[in-house]
Parts: structure tokens; sequence; C-alpha cells
């Protein structure tokens, strides 16, 4: 029939197969071979049921991602499922893997649908900026009712099959060959004079409930959990039309508001982060078939929060992990954390009492470095001091056998010259893990001067396994996370002494999209941090390089942040709800004071430009220097590391939105007015005057 769609008979039988690699998204070629194969099977009259099943690793995965904003090609995915669901003869779809998307919209509209117990079903469209453009918003409510309908379209979390088939989305649960449990489900079809069963038809699941009041309350979830987001809304309007208007109107109604989303900058946004995360994984010098060790085993040195983190992430993944302390009790107090949190995930229900017990069968405490002598990777996570990391990686080099991983999770520390206290530099990398480490995605892969080429294919694939998202990045001061989280950090600090408070500087952020505000994050962390680096700054910086005093002064006033009660903001006992601080007006306008500062009004736009663009020009300055190879794996870091929005697309990503040339002029003036920290980037002075941006690479 085609290359990616073919049309075989089995007896009465028709049976279309996709093969699409790597997901069989939806492209032109499989809407035209589907459409053609469903016709032919049509127009047979020897034909008496349909199979359509998907070969490789899984049935459709939606309609093809890198067609969007493309011109549009005909047959479209709704005249294909729309024909697919008018058929005369029965049709089954076959389902592994997951059916999301596209890929469920042509299930849906298949009379029938089996699947292995494995699969997953789902329309993720609201996580591209889009909504289910194939029938979706108005077939799945007609099989699982409104209000479930609108939980999974807004949320666009997939459900399993099992949970899918109580629902009635699935028929039958299935093993084996796939064809040969669709042909058998076929003829057992039509051994019961069963036809199509069009779910277009159905309204069982719309009448005698009351739609209406689920419609409101998605409507006002939505406006409390995600305000400022373009498509869930309009997901609401398209299933809302299921119930209100005819199918055909429905349809019609959803192909409109799909149009809307289609156009709208969130959806270019959230797809740049879709594609930007596969990217990142890819390494320009590192071929595909680079070999990788073997990782059967792991270590994690320090028991702290941090360690207790790394070392369940690799239990999750089923890798035992070895938990290294200086003493027994430490070891025991690091066990005893681990135990914890599971135990609060069992708390909240996310985790059984019987998956903590076998999780917790992989973690083991150990005191001496002689007991890792036979583990594949060890993560150090002690104390950022390089005196303390001189000893352990020492003791590694001392103990580990050849070929080991020694990996460290330093944040900020040269890892070539933590490299260099061992006599295997090729073998050690960075395993920089984000806090809380079970939790976080991200993973900043530090790759040192010396590190060989299988050891950084190796903790690349350590990621995958541990589910993170892996970002490599070079060694400098931060890497790339930390490195323009200081100048944002630094910015945001300046503008509370020109002017700004805390509530008003968090509030801009947050209608940005950020998931938090520099200083509830600030708080939640604790000042210490960022003092200790305004201390060494100030001790090693040039003069130019002005810094902000209000941190020094919320110390001396022992405003720490949540730890102690207070910091920007004031904590009631047990609660982590920020509250305005009274103490810190007198304390921003003796900072001010201080600085010679006359505090004025500030706009959120002029927040906002001072505190992305402290990223972006940093940004700008890491891409030049090769720190990280390109400009779509900082807004990864971003979006999975520091809460940056999806739907604003990562910092680099929203500059070119803006315009680099508009960006580099503001840039220019802050440089004028705040000095030397404020030095447009080269590469942004060049892509800005040049009419590129950072997209063009
Ligand atoms: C939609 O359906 C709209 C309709 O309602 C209406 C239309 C009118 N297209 O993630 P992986 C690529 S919107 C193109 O690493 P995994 C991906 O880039 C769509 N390419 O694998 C990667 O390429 P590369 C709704 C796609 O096993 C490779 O496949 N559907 C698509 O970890 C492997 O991907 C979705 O949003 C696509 N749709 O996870 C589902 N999907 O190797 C999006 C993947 O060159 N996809 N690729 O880097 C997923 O969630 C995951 O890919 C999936 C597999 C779970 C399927």
């Amino acid at each position: 029939m085609s290359d990616v769609v073919t049309l075989e008979r089995k007896g009465a039988i028709a049976v279309v197969t996709v093969n699409n690699p790597p997901v069989n998204a939806l492209g032109i070629a499989v809407r035209e071979g589907l459409q053609q194969s469903f016709k032919a099977a049509e127009a047979d009259p020897d034909v008496k049921a349909i199979v359509l099943v998907c070969e490789g690793m899984t049935f459709m995965a939606g309609a093809d991602i890198k067609e969007f904003g493309k011109p549009p090609k005909e047959p479209s995915l709704p005249d294909v499922v729309n024909g697919i669901e008018a058929g005369s003869k029965p049709s089954v779809a076959v389902i592994h893997g997951t059916a999301l998307g596209g890929g469920l919209e042509v299930a849906v509209s298949c009379h029938y649908r089996i699947a292995v117990k494995s699969a997953k079903v789902g329309l993720p469209e609201v996580k591209l900026g889009l909504l289910p453009g194939a029938g979706g918003t108005q077939r799945l409510p007609r099989l699982v009712g409104v209000a479930k309908a609108l939980d999974m379209i807004v949320s666009g979390n997939p459900i399993g099959a099992v949970e899918a088939h109580d629902l009635g989305v699935i028929d039958e649960l299935v093993e084996g060959d796939l064809t040969a449990a669709g042909i058998a489900f076929a003829e057992k079809l039509l051994a019961e004079g069963k036809g199509p069963r069009r779910t277009g038809e159905r309204t069982d699941k719309l009448d005698g409930v009351d739609n209406a009041a689920a419609v409101a309350a998605k409507r006002a979830e939505i406006e409390k959990k995600m305000p400022g987001l373009f498509s869930p809304q309009r997901c609401v309007s398209a299933v809302e039309a299921a119930f209100a208007l005819p199918l055909a109107e429905g349809l019609k109604r959803e192909r409109e508001l799909f149009a809307e989303c289609l156009v709208s900058p969130q959806r270019a946004a959230l797809v740049h982060a879709f594609f930007s995360e596969r990217q990142a994984s890819k390494i320009n010098d590192l071929p595909k078939d680079t070999p990788v060790r073997d990782v059967k085993s792991a270590a994690v040195i320090g028991g702290g929060t941090m360690g207790v983190g790394i070392a369940i992430c690799f239990a999750n993944a089923g890798i035992p992990v070895k938990i290294l302390e200086i003493s027994s009790e430490a070891r025991d107090k690091a066990l005893e954390r681990a135990r914890d949190t599971y135990g609060m995930s069992v708390k909240r229900g996310s985790l059984t009492q019987d998956a903590l017990e076998q999780r917790m069968t992989l973690i083991s405490g150990v005191t001496d470095y002689a007991d890792l002598s036979d583990v594949d990777v060890v993560v150090e996570a002690v104390f950022e001091d390089m005196g303390v990391k001189q000893k352990v990686f020492e003791a590694l080099d001392a103990n580990c056998k050849p070929g080991a991983i020694l990996a460290s999770n330093t944040s900020s520390l040269d890892l070539n010259a933590i490299a260099q206290f061992t006599k295997r530099p090729q073998d050690v990398v960075g395993l920089h893990f984000f806090s809380p480490a079970n939790v976080m995605r991200l993973l900043e892969v530090v790759r040192g001067e010396k590190t060989a080429k299988d050891v950084l294919a190796t903790a690349m694939a350590i990621g995958k396994k541990l589910k993170k998202v892996s970002v490599p990045v070079g060694v400098c001061d931060g890497f790339v996370g930390n490195r323009m989280v200081f100048q944002y950090g630094r910015e945001s600090e300046f503008l509370l002494e020109e002017g700004g408070t805390p509530e008003q500087i968090d509030g801009a952020l947050r209608k940005f999209g950020l998931a938090m505000g520099p200083f509830a994050m600030r708080d939640l962390s604790g000042l210490d941090i960022g003092l200790a680096i305004r201390t060494r700054q100030r001790q090693t910086l040039p003069a130019e390089f002005k810094l902000p005093v209000v941190l020094d002064k919320m110390a001396e006033a022992g405003l720490l942040g949540q730890k102690t009660g207070k910091g920007f903001y004031v904590y009631e006992k047990g609660s982590r709800t920020p509250l305005p601080n009274p103490e810190l007006p007198a304390i921003m306008e003796a900072a001010s004071k201080e600085q010679g500062i006359e505090r004025r009004e500030l706009s959120d736009e002029y927040i906002i430009e001072r505190t992305i663009y402290a990223l972006i020009n940093e940004g700008a300055k890491i891409l030049e220097e090769g720190i990280a190879q390109r400009a779509s794996d900082i807004d990864v870091i971003y979006l999975n590391g520091y809460g940056f929005p999806a739907h604003q697309g990562g910092p680099m990503f929203y500059a070119d939105a803006v315009g680099l040339d508009r960006v580099y002029a503001r840039i220019c003036e802050f440089h004028e007015q705040h000095g030397a920290w404020w030095k447009p980037a080269a590469l942004l002075e060049k892509l800005a005057k040049e009419g590129r941006k950072f997209a063009d690479l």
C-alpha cells in the first residue's frame, strides 16, 4: 500500500499495519497509507472486518510534531479518523506501547480496541500547547464521560491499559502476538454478528450527568493552577462542545479551537521544549556507537540530603547502591534518612510499603573505602571544599577497581582539579544533581578536559537509567545553571535596593510563569549560600563589579530564610506560606541609602528585563565559551532545574522570541546604567547585528 502502511488479508480479516519508526507518528505518509488501506478494505467484498496494528516499540504516538507550523498536507488527520469511523465493517485497534494524541484519536475512531496490559493511552496535546484536534475532545467524553475526559485532556497525563479497560476505552486486555490477537478478536466479533460500533454516535455517557458542573469546576481549577496558559481553557471549550452540540458541529468547533492553539506562541515554545529535551542527549563529537561501560552497581560518598537523594535515584532504577559515611552512626543515620524519604512517598500514596522495603534492600551503608572495590560507579556528594574532595578522590583512586567511573556532584568546584587527585582523570566526570535529587529531573553531566568519551557516554546513559534529563556541560564556575542563576539572583537583589519589594518582584516573575520568585526561593534554600558567594566575590572581584548589600544586612538581623522562620518573608510555625516581613522595609531602605540609590517605582516589565536578560546575557557567554553545546541545551537546563515556564520555552528561546536586537539594545542600556556586570556578550552582539537568532547557531 505504502512504505509505512501495509494492507494484508487473512481470510475475512484485513490487517492494516503501520511501520513508521521510531514512534509511528502520523505524518503525511502514514495518514495517506491509513486512508488508502481502510478505503481498500472497505471496497473489498471478501473483507468482513479490519484490524489496525503497529510495528515497533509502540502504537501511534500522535501527530508528527515536526509538521506543526508547516503548510498542512491532505489528507488531514480529522479526515482520516472520520473516514475510519464511518466505515461499514467493524474495525479493531490493537494497542501496545503508547496510543497518544492523534494515535488515540485513531484508536477511538476504530469501532473496538484491545490492548496489552502494559500499554498506556492518553491525549497529551495540552503539553505541547495544543488540544486534541482529530476528534479526541468529542469522542473521549463519549467513552468515559465529561469529567474524566476533562481530567485526561487538561492534564495530558496518560492512563494505563487496565484503567482504560475499566473505563471502557479498551474492550479487552490481550497478550502474545498482537496481529493474532487482533484477528482473533475480529473473528469473535464476526461470529457474534457484531458490526461497527461508532464512538461518535454514542451519547449514553453524556446524558443524565451534570456536565456543566464538571466544566465549571475544571475552569476554576485551571484559573487557579495554570493561569496564563493558552490551551487548557480551550481544551475545556472543546469538550463543552461534545455535549452541547451534535458531533459534526462539535468537531468543527474543535478544529477552530485547535487552529487558535496551533498559531499561539506558547505552542511554539512548548514544541521547542519537547524537541530540545531529546536533542540535549546528543553530543556533537560523540558517535552514536561509542561504547558504554557496564553499570550494575553504584556507591555514593556522603549520606546527607543530597547523597541519600542520589542513592534513592539508583535504587529506584533497580541498581544496588552503597552509601559511604565516616562513622557507623552517620551511616545508620543515612539509611534512616533514605527510609524516611521513601516513607513520605508511602504517606502520599505514591509508593507501597512493599515497594519501600524492596527498594531499601538495594541500599546499604558502609564506612570503609575498601568496600567500594567492586562498584561500577561512585558519586561523591560531600561538602563543597577542595580539601575534602581531594581526600575522597585519593581514597577512591586507591580502592576502586580499574574502569570504575568516579563522579563528583560538585556544583561549583573545578572538576579538572578534582580529576587530578586521581591517577585516572579519564574516568572522572561530573554528575551534578539538583536538590532534592530524587525529585528533580535535571542532571548536568560535566565533561572534564580529560574525561574519556566512553565515560561521558556512560554518564549520559546512567542519567537516562535514572530517568533524568541529562545535559552535557563544560567546566566553569557554577557550570551552566548556577552560573546563570548568580546573575539573576544578584540583579533581583539590586532591584530590592532600587525600590522593589520581594512581593512585587516575586509576583512579576510568577506572572511571567516561574514556579517561584527569587526571594521565596532564597528563603527556601537559606540565605547562607548566597552570602558565602557574595563574601567570596567581594574578596576576588575587581572594584567595578558592584555588589548588593541587602543580604548582609539581613544576615545581621538574623533573617536567614525559612529555617529561621524569617527571611524575605516571615513564616508561621509549621507553615511554608510566605507572609510580608515587617522588618524588611527598614532593611531595604538602609541598603538603598548605603548604596546611594534613590528608591523608585519599578514596573513588572522592567523587573522581567533586569532578571531574565541577565540570564540571557550570561547564557550567551556560556555558548561563546563552548560550555554548553547549544542554546536549546541551556533552555532544557532552565526548564527542568530552575522552574522556568515551559510555555516561554527557556531563556534563550524567549530571547529569540523577543528579538535579539531588542534584548541587546536593552542590555547595552543596562551596561551604561549599571556597569560591568552588564557587558554584552560578544555572541549576542554579533547575532543581534546580523539579525539572527540563537536557534540559528
Ligand atoms: C497530536 O497528536 C495532535 C492531534 O491531536 C491532532 C492533529 C491534527 N512526532 O521521546 P523519545 C520522536 S500532537 C514526531 O526519545 P521515548 C522524538 O523526537 C502529538 N516525532 O522516546 C525522538 O526522536 P529522536 C501528541 C516524535 O521512548 C524519538 O521519536 N503526542 C513524536 O522516551 C523517540 O522519542 C505526543 O505528544 C511525534 N509525535 O518516549 C507524544 N514523538 O530519536 C509525544 C516522539 O530523533 N511523544 N518523536 O530524538 C512522547 O511522549 C514520547 O516520544 C513517547 C516515547 C512516549 C511516545
